[in-house]
């Protein structure tokens, strides 16, 4: 008799301490029963499971109690035949529990995946030694240091799995006899002969391609070693992955696996794991609002974008690639035609790089349409303005969308400092208002802040958190106030890199600091890629505000020295290039201006000092931000930071960072 032992914890099936006691005791259950032969394990809820519950992580892992280890080394030792029939999401532990059992199926809709190095962990159930001796090793290896699913066919072609099935598995619960059957009869070793025949993983041998020689086996480890960041620098786990790997190639099943259980346990307590498994909690609070009634979101089906500029165009093809229809309006044909241009380089990017196929593309670029005319948005659900960043220009807008768009359709701004509250309040519909500030480019940066205006409504809101998701981005909510949280902090921020560049620090050498520290790119070279004017043009509706009081951005304007688009900003550009050359002159202007100001000259500070001054600063801003209400977390702002300006992920975020720093102070 078959036996099929369901996982059942909703939400997503987490083999949480006391869930995993629960499946243990049913695996034990079916091995006593001798009329058992055979199990099928398989999930409810629409997932097979999201693995070990990360929640145990931040208590006391206490790997002596019981886990998904110990239901894998029952299913080992059992002489009785496991099928694991996955019909949805398979990851981490749980991918490593259907890695134990003898046969693996899966609907086509599944996802398969070993995503701990997401947590700063690697797979510490069996993982890193089973993968490697089922699929080719290199494919294992990158499997689990990108972290990310395969499809149920691509499972199937890697041998990961023994057959991808229907959708028998959509009714397991109902007809649990059916999944055996279903499986075991099409996975007969060979067709139609003899019952299941137990086939462990653990009694593989680790694949080598055919041309590899012994001598491979070091060259794949040391070159594995090479491609990921420093062990300081985000790198941890990954190199910790390849030890455990490694182990795999080289060691007796069980003397492997005890290396794993080894490094994972490590893992755990570690600074990085700490910091990537806050932010995975501070990701699923963003869109928990305190207060806020419920509401039913409203569909966006269609939506509008007034100005056909850079940031336009990039918030337009993120609706295309969501499958949301959308309009720009563009009054000058010059700039319709560049966003054209632009639309039809970028698709036709994705078909060049394969993310695409060209049929796609093209559907997609149709759904963009153009007109010079407002009245083309009349109908649409959503329209977001995105014209150029000046209160008297986004009113005129607004005074002119508001008569014409169909009553009930939601209206934004995509301004990134001004008040959304004085925009609301020209138009007659302040709860359908709201601010979503999207990073350029807005088709590729996973940031979004949606401002909530003092009368936006519950519904507006919701709205917004769902349709952010369906254009694939992390949604902070951000109270109305000058720069809202990303800018009102990076403002904070680069004043403190000009301060010092001030006191006599060249601002290529800040950059490399801070490089160091793990931000993706240094804050003079945030200017410069911004455009320095962008920052200017802040600066004179700011005049309260620190960075406006530096002489350093006037003068720059005054030079047309505006960063990248002028060849010359903080730095010096090679005509058509990018690439970032240091400019003697730029520590010339900020040494004659710090000698006017009578700033005192301290240029031999360490990295370290510069980063934790401008870091420091940008803490203080950020808990200014805190008590003001304009974040409702610290570690909505740590999300902000990572997804909208290279804030790197393994330190947690600026808060999670402080309060670190703090705890070991
Ligand atoms: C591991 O397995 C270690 C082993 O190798 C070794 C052990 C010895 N734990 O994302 P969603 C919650 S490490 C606890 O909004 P979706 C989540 O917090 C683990 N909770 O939905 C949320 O709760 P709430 C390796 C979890 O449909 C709710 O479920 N596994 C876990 O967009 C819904 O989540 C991973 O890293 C979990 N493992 O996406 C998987 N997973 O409603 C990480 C989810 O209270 N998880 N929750 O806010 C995911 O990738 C996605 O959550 C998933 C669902 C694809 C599953």
């Amino acid at each position: 008799m078959n036996k099929v032992i369901t996982l059942d914890n909703p939400p997503v099936n987490a083999l949480s301490f006391k869930y995993s006691e629960k499946i243990l005791k049913e695996i034990e259950d079916a091995e006593n029963d001798p009329s058992v032969t055979s199990v099928t394990v398989t999930g409810a809820n629409g997932f097979f499971s999201a693995g070990v519950d990360v929640n145990d992580f931040q208590k006391d892992w206490d790997p002596s109690g019981t886990t998904v280890r110990d239901i894998i080394e029952t299913i080992e030792r059992s002489d009785k035949v496991f099928v694991a029939a996955i019909d949805g999401v398979a990851l981490g532990g749980a991918l490593e529990l259907a890695l134990a059992c003898d046969r693996r199926v899966a609907t086509p809709r599944s996802k398969l995946g070993l995503p701990e190095i997401k947590l700063g962990l690697i797979p510490g159930a069996g993982g890193t030694q089973r993968l490697p001796r089922l699929i080719p090793p290199q494919e294992a290896l990158q499997m689990m240091l990108k972290g990310e699913t395969v499809s149920a066919e691509r499972a199937l072609e890697l041998g990961l799995i023994d057959e991808v099935i229907p959708d028998v598995m959509v009714s397991v619960s109902n007809h649990p006899e059916h999944v055996i059957l279903s499986s075991a009869s099409s996975v007969r070793e060979s067709k139609g002969e003899g019952p299941l025949k137990k086939r462990r993983v653990s009694e593989m041998r680790v694949q080598l391609p055919a041309t590899a020689q012994a001598f491979a086996l070091p060259y794949i480890i040391a070159e594995a070693h090479k491609s990921v960041p420093p062990e300081e620098n985000g790198g941890l786990a990954a190199h910790k992955l390849i030890d455990a790997v490694q182990a795999a190639f080289e060691l007796p099943f069980p003397r492997g696996l005890a290396r794993e259980y080894r490094l994972f346990d490590e893992l755990v307590a570690s600074a990085p794991s700490l910091a990537l498994r806050h932010l995975f909690f501070a990701e699923r609070e963003l869109s928990k609002i305190p207060g806020l009634p419920p509401a039913e979101p409203l569909e966006i089906k269609t939506a509008g974008v007034v100005g056909g500029g850079t940031m336009g165009t990039g918030i337009a093809i993120t609706f295309a690639n969501a499958g949301i229809p959308v309009t720009i309006v563009e009054p000058n044909a010059d700039q319709i035609g560049k966003s054209r241009q632009t639309i039809f380089g970028m698709f036709m990017h994705q078909v060049k790089r394969g993310r695409l196929t060209q049929e796609e593309a093209w559907k997609r670029g149709q759904s963009i349409a153009f007109s010079e005319d407002y009245a083309a948005l009349a109908d649409c659900d959503l329209v977001i303005e995105a014209v150029f960043e000046n209160m008297a220009v986004k009113k005129e807008v607004f005074g002119k969308l508001d008569p014409l768009v169909k009553p009930g359709a939601i209206l934004a701004s995509n301004t990134s400092t001004l008040d959304i509250d004085e925009m609301a309040a020209i138009t007659k519909r302040p709860e359908q208002f709201l601010g979503l500030h999207f990073f350029a480019p807005a088709n590729i940066m996973k940031l979004l802040e949606i401002v909530r205006g003092k009368a936006t409504s519950a519904q507006t809101l919701a709205t917004a958190f769902k349709l952010a998701k369906k254009l694939r981005k992390v949604a902070v909510l951000s109270a109305n106030a000058f720069g809202f949280i990303g800018n009102r902090m990076f403002f904070e921020y680069t004043r403190e890199a000009v301060a010092l560049a001030e006191e006599g620090v060249p601002p290529a050498r800040i950059d490399v600091a801070m490089k160091k520290f793990g931000m993706a790119m240094g804050p003079f070279a945030t200017f410069d890629l911004s455009g320095i004017d962008v920052f200017w043009h802040v600066a004179q509706g700011r005049p309260d505000l620190e960075l406006a009081r530096t002489p350093i951005l006037d003068r720059l304007y005054e030079q047309e020295r505006l960063g990248q688009k002028t060849g010359k900003g903080f730095y010096k550009y090679a005509e058509g290039s990018r690439e970032a050359i240091r400019d003697k002159e730029i520590e010339q202007l900020f040494a004659e201006l710090a000698k006017k100001a009578g700033v005192k000259q301290n240029p031999d500070v360490s990295d370290e000092e510069i980063a934790s001054r401008i870091i420091g600063a940008l803490i203080m801003s950020g808990e200014e931000i805190l008590r003001d209400g304009v974040a409702l977390r610290p570690g909505d702002i740590d999300i902000v930071w990572i997804y909208g300006y290279g804030f790197p992920p393994y330190r947690g975020g600026p808060m999670f960072y402080s309060q670190e720093a703090l705890a070991h102070a």
